[in-house]
């Protein structure tokens, strides 16, 4: 059975770095309320780029490392929300702007969990041995679709990309996952609502563009739904929450990852965390964390990871593999 394996780990955060104090000139906040509540210390905001810009970045320092030809890239998947148009999507951007002719290129929807299902997805092709090497791309502008008014909200969101190259390989690689959706729950997480407001429409206007979410509830949803995930995942395969080397979950907010390593019996130690500088990236978050860990060295050949996501739609999901 051909196994994906993911053999090349990027990122690109904008320049722009925004501290807690920075916000509190903006808004009433304060850096010990975002701290203590969030994990939050900093985060990263574009002053000029889009989505695309961060992606094509990636996707360039992911090429460059791997020495892998452009026209060798069969697929490029992009996980966001925040695409710089609905069309093209942003992963026909990233096409043209590095050359990737022979590939074929599309955005995916999943919010929090975009890179997760990006990934699954990428796996599919791979396994059906259409696509032989991908490129996965997780990236948001969330500072386009956050409201710079409300407190409780802008303090959350931030910019980023990250992603992986992946390519059929015999052993390794993805070896399981568990994903799942809950269309049911979708408006305790919403963003860019466009009401058809043609010149037939005679209603009021109800467009919303502004990231709402309710924040007890999908506290409660993460906190309930990602462990089971975790547990279904290493059940399955029958490996122990002991060989696993990394736990990397989507960032949004610390306390939920702490309860989760909690409620696993898993030291916080092996659930890495970057949400103190990089805030919440929604479908950039892991991605981001993975390059993080492959630049620090924490990534060795043969150890076994998890990877979780869990966002808007809501949507989430879990993968077990081996480096
Ligand atoms: S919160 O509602 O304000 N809260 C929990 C009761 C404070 C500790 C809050 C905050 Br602040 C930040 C994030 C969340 C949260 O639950 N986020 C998510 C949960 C599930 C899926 C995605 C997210 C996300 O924010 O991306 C709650």
């Amino acid at each position: 059975m051909i196994k994906t394996k993911l053999v090349g780990f990027e990122r690109v955060l904008p320049s722009l770095s925004v501290t807690n104090d920075d916000l509190a000139k903006l808004v009433d906040t304060s850096d010990e309320w975002i701290s203590s509540r969030t994990g939050i210390r900093a985060r990263h905001i574009t002053t000029d780029q889009n989505t695309s810009d961060l992606c094509i970045g990636t996707a360039k320092k992911l090429l460059e490392k791997a020495g892998w030809e452009s026209e060798s890239v069969d697929m490029i998947i992009v996980g966001t929300v925040t695409p710089d148009y609905s069309t093209p999507s942003t992963a026909c951007m990233v096409q043209a702007a590095l050359g990737c002719v022979n590939a074929m290129c599309f955005d995916i929807s999943a919010a929090c969990s975009g890179f997760i299902y990006s990934l699954s997805v990428a796996d599919k092709f791979i396994k059906s041995k259409t696509v032989k090497r991908a490129i996965v791309l997780g990236a948001e502008t969330l500072s386009k679709i956050t409201d710079w008014t409300d407190r409780t909200t802008c303090v959350l969101f931030a910019d980023g990309a990250g992603g992986v190259l992946v390519e059929a390989a015999d052993e390794g690689g993805i070896l399981y996952e568990d994903i799942h959706s809950d269309g049911s729950k979708g408006s305790s997480l919403v963003a860019g609502y466009r009401q058809n407001e043609n010149p037939y429409y005679k209603g009021e206007a109800k467009s919303r563009g502004y990231i709402e979410m309710n924040g007890r509830d999908i506290f409660a949803f993460a906190t309930r739904m990602v462990p089971r995930s975790i547990k279904a995942v290493l059940e399955n395969t029958d490996v122990g929450a002991d060989e696993i080397k990394y736990f990397v979950l989507h960032q949004a907010n610390k306390r939920i990852n702490e309860l989760i390593a909690r409620k696993l019996k898993v030291s916080e130690d092996k659930f890495y965390s970057n949400i103190d500088h990089t805030g919440n990236t929604s479908g950039g978050s892991i991605p981001i964390a993975l390059a993080e860990m492959n630049e620090k060295g924490l990534l060795k050949k043969g150890d076994k990871i998890i990877l979780s996501g869990f966002g808007g739609g809501l949507t989430w999901g879990t993968m077990l593999i081996e480096l």
